[in-house]
């Protein structure tokens, strides 16, 4: 029987049906689900905490394969837990570190964004017509910020089929009394020509320099290129996959029919399929900058944010909560 609370499957599907969506709000949310996993855990040994905790992880984990933020999430909380763990048989003063280690996650990542938008906000000029693509936190960030800042500027903002996220920043940018225009995705080029510079968000960065992002990033910046325009990503450093050292390749999510073409529709067909691809990756020739809390560094620099981060990593780091999983789970 599954150990793990209903409120974390809950948040993992919530995660899975993508009504909890983008990268660094999957990161936040599953490590809350650790968190409750933890605090509801029964156990009497640290290894039975930590049990519990890891079969919430798998979890979560198998809720959405691309955005990097919530492996990375759920690495970081675990092998902290897993460390506090070893030191103590004391289950109550474990339970206790995992909350303080889940907090300091949420407060790193929302502190990062904070960082992105005060040092994106200064590659912003007063008359700026502005690109930005579905909706990302950190990228919008940088935009309410410069605003905030005093900066005279317009942007551009693409429906983003099949979600529809566009619309979620057209809200955010009206709430903060930014001016904005609402697009569709196919005038991306056309109007292209118009604008100064592009700000979109990222799921994951390879060690590369590639940004793997919402599925028409890399057309949004082929157009910039064409019309030499600065296209910048904007990413907190967990969004870099370490897999990607190893020479692992990002998994590009597919996710459900329905989301493009209603159900009647699709079996009135007899010789469709619908593809329906999450992300594209835009190679580093493409991205001008990535612009992260340490500050912005050239695509190319991606290793170094890698290495720093985790070393020369090795796969036994990859999912360190599967090896406290009993077999027979
Ligand atoms: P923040 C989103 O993915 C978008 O691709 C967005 O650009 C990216 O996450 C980063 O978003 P989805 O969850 O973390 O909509 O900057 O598939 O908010």
């Amino acid at each position: 029987m599954s150990s793990v609370p209903p409120k974390t499957l809950q948040i993992a599907e919530d995660i899975r049906s993508m009504r909890t969506r983008g990268a660094g709000r999957i990161a936040c949310a599953a490590v809350q689900g650790l968190m409750i996993a933890a605090e509801e855990s029964r156990a009497s040994t640290t290894e039975h905490l930590l049990q519990d905790v890891a079969q919430a992880a798998r979890v979560l984990y198998n809720t959405r394969p691309s955005a990097v933020s919530l492996p990375n999430g759920l690495r970081y909380f675990f092998t902290r837990l897993e460390a506090k763990a070893k030191a103590t048989d004391d289950t109550a003063a474990v339970r206790r570190q995992a909350q303080d280690i889940g907090q300091s996650f949420i407060t790193m990542s929302t502190n990062a964004v904070k960082a992105i938008g005060q040092i994106g906000s200064r590659f912003i000029d007063d008359g700026d017509v502005i690109f930005t693509y579905c909706n990302s936190a950190a990228a919008a960030e940088i935009l309410i910020t410069a605003h905030q800042m005093g900066r005279q500027f317009s942007v551009y903002v693409p429906e983003t089929r099949p979600k529809y996220q566009g619309y979620i920043t057209l809200t955010w940018l009206d709430k903060a009394g930014i001016a904005s225009y609402l697009i569709t995705d196919n005038a991306i080029r056309y109007l292209m020509g118009h604008a100064d510079k592009v700000f979109v968000g990222a799921d994951a960065i390879a060690a590369n320099g590639a940004v793997l992002n919402k599925i028409g990033t890399s057309m949004v910046a082929l157009a910039a290129d064409e019309a030499r325009l600065d296209f910048f990503v904007a990413a907190e450093s967990y969004k870099f996959s370490p897999l990607t050292m190893l020479g692992e390749l990002i998994q590009i999510e597919e996710r459900e029919a329905s989301e493009i073409v209603p159900a009647d529709r699709l079996t009135s067909w007899k010789h469709v399929t619908v593809r329906n691809p999450a992300f594209d990756l835009t190679p580093p020739e493409y991205i001008d900058a990535i612009i992260t809390e340490q500050g912005q560094i050239p695509p190319q620099a991606a290793i170094s944010i890698l290495y720093e981060q985790y070393g020369w990593f090795t796969s036994e780091l990859a999912l360190p909560w599967e090896s406290h999983i009993p077999p027979s789970s």
